[in-house]
């Protein structure tokens, strides 16, 4: 999988690839990500890429210009399966969207910024909207980040242990069961006898009933 990510600030998204899991599957060629800056494709001695809002009101809009020069390069040198853009009015990532975009080749990624892109670069080249989630943020720029972290751990080889994706919380619409490690009593707190039982058929039944209880418990809208 191939990642285009187009930003202002590259620089805010280095180190999550450079790290731990990500950087394992940049490193094995398994997920590429490029980075690139829009401020070269800005006008004038300031490369400018953002100017006021026709018809007034407050903040800057990222222009049309420099964003479909940049996205048009992309373009020409390969076939892109989405444009997405990264906004809070997009449609509010799930494990679904990241299922989804995990078996596609080529993605860009668009980060915005200010109060937002000239409403013509959505109608020329956006095909997805995405949002992690209802708040603001300063950018687009981490939630590209989560978003390409939910896409790429999912690539074939890149976790170490292929059932732990599928055993993830949200994979079936469930919370995880709790877990344990050593010891087996902890000032007083003792680990349920079951998973010390032995009994796999018994343990698997308890992870589900649990993960059920927890998830009807925390979050009952993912069991509708
Ligand atoms: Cl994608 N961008 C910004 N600026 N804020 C957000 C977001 C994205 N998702 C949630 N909040």
């Amino acid at each position: 999988m191939r990642i285009d990510i187009i930003s202002v600030l590259p620089e805010l998204m280095e180190s999550p690839f450079q790290t731990s899991i990500l950087k394992r599957a940049v490193d094995k060629g398994l997920a590429e990500v490029h980075f690139h800056h829009l401020r070269p494709f800005g006008f004038g001695k300031y490369r400018q890429i953002d100017d006021e809002p026709y018809g007034g009101g407050a903040g800057m809009v990222m222009m049309v210009e420099p964003l479909d020069r940049c996205i048009s390069e992309l373009k020409a040198q390969r076939n892109y399966d989405e444009v997405i853009y990264l906004t809070p009015d997009g449609e509010t990532l799930n494990q679904r969207t990241a299922n989804t975009l995990s078996i596609k080749n080529n993605l860009i990624f668009l980060c915005g910024h200010y109060k937002g892109i000239d409403q013509r670069v959505r109608e020329l080249h956006i095909t997805k909207e995405i949002s992690i989630g209802d708040y603001v943020l300063t950018g687009g720029e981490l939630a590209a980040c989560v978003l390409a972290d939910s896409v790429i751990r999912l690539l074939p080889g890149v976790l170490n242990d292929e059932q732990s994706a599928l055993t993830d919380s949200f994979q079936d619409n469930l919370l995880s069961p709790p877990i344990y490690t050593r010891p087996a009593e902890y000032k007083g707190l003792k680990v349920p006898d079951v998973l010390l039982s032995g009994n796999f058929g018994k343990i698997e039944e308890w992870r589900h009933d649990e993960a059920v209880r927890i998830t009807r418990e925390k979050r009952p809208d993912l069991l509708e």
